[in-house]
């Protein structure tokens, strides 16, 4: 057993912490959180990048289910550190965010900042190895359960296990994720090869290039036109109003600033925001920069040109900003990630930064393509015009939002604070009359759902607000809807979708998702959105307690609990009930595994990838029938039909 200095301990009981906790630190233990590990490593490297020092990182995934990550940068200084007395390699691999890696006089910008350090994914891991090619010398670290090293040191030092070309430098992190702690270890090439396609788009002329051992797949990503490619990516399968993106560049200060747009005949608006390759989610600063930019030196051309006369207003953003997909992307030296899930940039000088870069490139550009300047502020005016039109209907439609008919369905509680009430939107009658019947009257409102609601996929807002059942959900939740959604009106703290486990049940599931997704994103970015996740069985079973045998049962919530609990020897099933729908329990059955706060099991809707979710909602739900069919034939391999 190696003896541990002073500080050494310290490092190992940082990393227990990390191991009691880990959702603290990567969110959760499912595939996200284990996949979240390959990408803290892929930071180090790409912060390498940023630095000018790297242009290449491979990924491998091992046959024996390991991951190897190697970034030809300029490998890890193998000195002692100066303030922790042991190798920096070890500081950067078993130090909680204190890392050297974290004093930005080495890093100008890093993306590590957002995350939780390398440290973390040591922590997580049975067996870690470091390699580092640096001075023409190989040198190596390896580390077992959960970051406990086991190389012993030289002098103090790494020891040297090879030699290499002086030229030939980099880092090289092998890991195996801790099967103890995640609920499977198994990586996934596709969720892989997507990340890294947008590393390569965020980072141009980066090569990553993947390799799955198991499968013997081998893919390359690397983007010489950076997120230019990337808005003609998200655009592939859309009506564009000019052939190429914009794409305009510049420096304010030490923040470098990268926009690119370009503009289709869809009438939602799609800005994704990137700050040190990290998409922040609910945008912030840096993209208030380039709203603000860009409503001005529109507007201003739009008089220039004779478009607006004197008498007219202004466009407003949303004119200008309708049909536009774009990528706002910034490096920033000390990032303030602000907001609830740390998705929003706070930093004032990335608004100024922003603005001026657009404001100074756009108008450069657009002087020397007036044609396409046409093309857009035509369509801000056909915008203009429509939502002109749109208002008068849409406040009459809104007026009717409180006439009596859309309220009656509604089974209120009584309860008037919203900060303890729950709304269970639930799926036809008869379910919906057992769980009036099981509910706590006091905090829990129940709104039955006749059939399917609208697919409101591409649908415009005085479409949809026809639709009684969604009508009824407006007036329900009574935050209004659109440009009028005022999240502080919200009655309930909880909207939970509860449907029959079934084919149908998931189909209603996905329409009302994508109706809050399309017209009320703040009801799921605020964390209000759940589903309800009814018990799938009910197992009955004889245990051994206190040597007698007793008859007990279970309710088990989905078929990896199932497995789990049939290969339990202490249990001996006697019958399994799968239960197809709400109907088929009792009032108290349902509120036991259901409804009550304290035994229920509750999965909350977040939308952690804007454009994934974007995507998956467009070619799930629009009416471009080819892109999905490929989807449900590619995913058809994880599907559990129950017919
Ligand atoms: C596949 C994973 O972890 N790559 C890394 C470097 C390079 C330097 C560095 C890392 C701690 C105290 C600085 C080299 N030369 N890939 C990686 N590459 N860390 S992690 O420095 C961390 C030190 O200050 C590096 C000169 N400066 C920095």
């Amino acid at each position: 057993m190696e003896q541990y200095s002073g500080n050494q301990i310290v490092v190992l009981e940082g990393l227990e912490a990390v191991r009691r906790r880990p959702g603290m630190y990567i969110g959760t233990t499912g595939s996200r959180g284990l996949h979240h590990l390959i990408w803290e490593i892929i930071d180090n490297g790409i912060d390498e990048h940023l630095a000018g020092y790297c242009n290449q990182i491979d990924v491998t995934v091992l046959k024996d289910g390991g991951i190897e990550i190697v970034d030809h940068g300029r490998g890890i200084p193998v000195d002692i550190h100066p303030i922790k007395k042991i190798p920096t390699p070890r500081v950067v691999y078993t130090t909680l965010h204190a890392g050297g890696k974290f004093d930005s006089t080495v890093y100008k910008v890093s993306g590590g900042l957002h995350g939780v350090g390398a440290s973390v994914v040591n922590a997580l891991s049975k067996r870690m190895l470091v390699e580092i090619k640096r001075d023409g010398k190989i040198y190596r670290d390896e580390y077992a359960n959960g970051g406990k090293p086991i190389t012993k040191l030289e002098n103090g030092l790494l020891p040297v296990v090879g030699k290499c070309n002086k030229s030939d430098t980099g880092t090289k992190v092998t890991f195996y994720p801790d099967d103890t702690i995640f609920e499977s270890v198994e990586f996934k090439a596709d969720v892989i090869q997507k990340k890294l396609k947008e590393i390569a788009f965020l980072n141009k002329n980066l090569l990553l290039t993947f390799k799955d051992e198991r499968i013997g797949v081998s893919k390359s990503y690397i983007e010489e036109q950076g997120i230019k490619s990337f808005v003609s990516y998200l655009t592939r399968d859309m009506n564009v109003l000019h052939e190429e993106p914009i794409y305009l560049e510049g420096t304010s200060g030490d923040i470098e600033v990268e926009i690119s747009f370009q503009y289709t005949d869809n009438f939602a608006e799609q800005i994704n925001s990137y700050c040190n390759c990290i998409n922040v989610v609910d945008g912030g600063t840096l993209v208030t920069g380039f709203k603000t930019g860009l409503t001005r030196v529109m507007n201003q051309y739009a008089r220039e040109l004779g478009i607006l006369k004197d008498k007219d207003d202004n466009f407003d953003g949303k004119d200008i900003r309708n049909g536009i997909v774009a990528i706002v992307s910034i490096k920033h030296p000390d990032p303030q990630f602000e907001g609830q899930t740390k998705t929003k940039l706070g930093n004032t000088d990335a608004k100024t930064a922003v603005d001026e870069v657009f404001s100074q490139e756009a108008q450069r550009w657009f002087d020397k393509n007036i044609e396409v300047l046409r093309t857009i502020l035509d369509n801000s005016m056909k915008s203009f015009n429509a939502r002109k039109a749109s208002d008068k209907a849409r406040t009459a439609v809104l007026k009717q939002l409180n006439d009596v008919d859309t309220r009656s369905k509604l089974a209120s509680c009584s309860s008037k604070k919203p900060v303890e009430c729950e709304l269970y939107i639930v799926e036809g009658d008869s379910a919906g009359g057992t769980v009036k019947a099981a509910r706590d009257r006091r905090t829990q409102a129940v709104l039955p759902l006749r059939g399917k609601i609208l697919n409101v996929e591409k649908a415009t807002l005085e479409k949809i607000l026809v639709n009684n059942e969604i009508k009824s959900m407006i007036a329900a939740f009574g935050c209004g809807i659109g440009d009028e959604f005022d999240i502080s009106k919200l009655n309930y703290d909880k909207i939970i979708i509860l449907t029959d486990a079934d084919v149908d049940g998931a189909h209603i599931s996905t329409l009302l998702l994508t109706f809050f997704y399309r017209f009320m994103p703040e009801l799921i970015s605020a964390g209000k959105v759940y589903k309800g996740l009814p018990p799938l069985y009910r197992v009955e079973y004889e245990a051994i307690v206190n040597n007698k045998k007793k008859k007990e049962s279970k309710y088990l919530f989905n078929d990896f609990e199932l497995e789990k609990f049939r290969k339990n020897d202490d249990y001996k099933i006697l019958n399994i009930q799968r239960y197809k729908g709400l109907g088929e329990m009792d009032a108290h059955q349902l509120w036991e595994t259901t409804l009550n706060p304290a035994s229920r099991v509750l999965a909350k809707i977040t939308i952690s990838d804007h454009i994934e979710a974007d995507e998956i909602t467009s070619t799930l739900m629009s009416s471009n029938v080819p892109p999905r069919r490929t989807f449900i034939m590619e995913e058809a391999k994880y599907a559990k039909l129950d017919v």
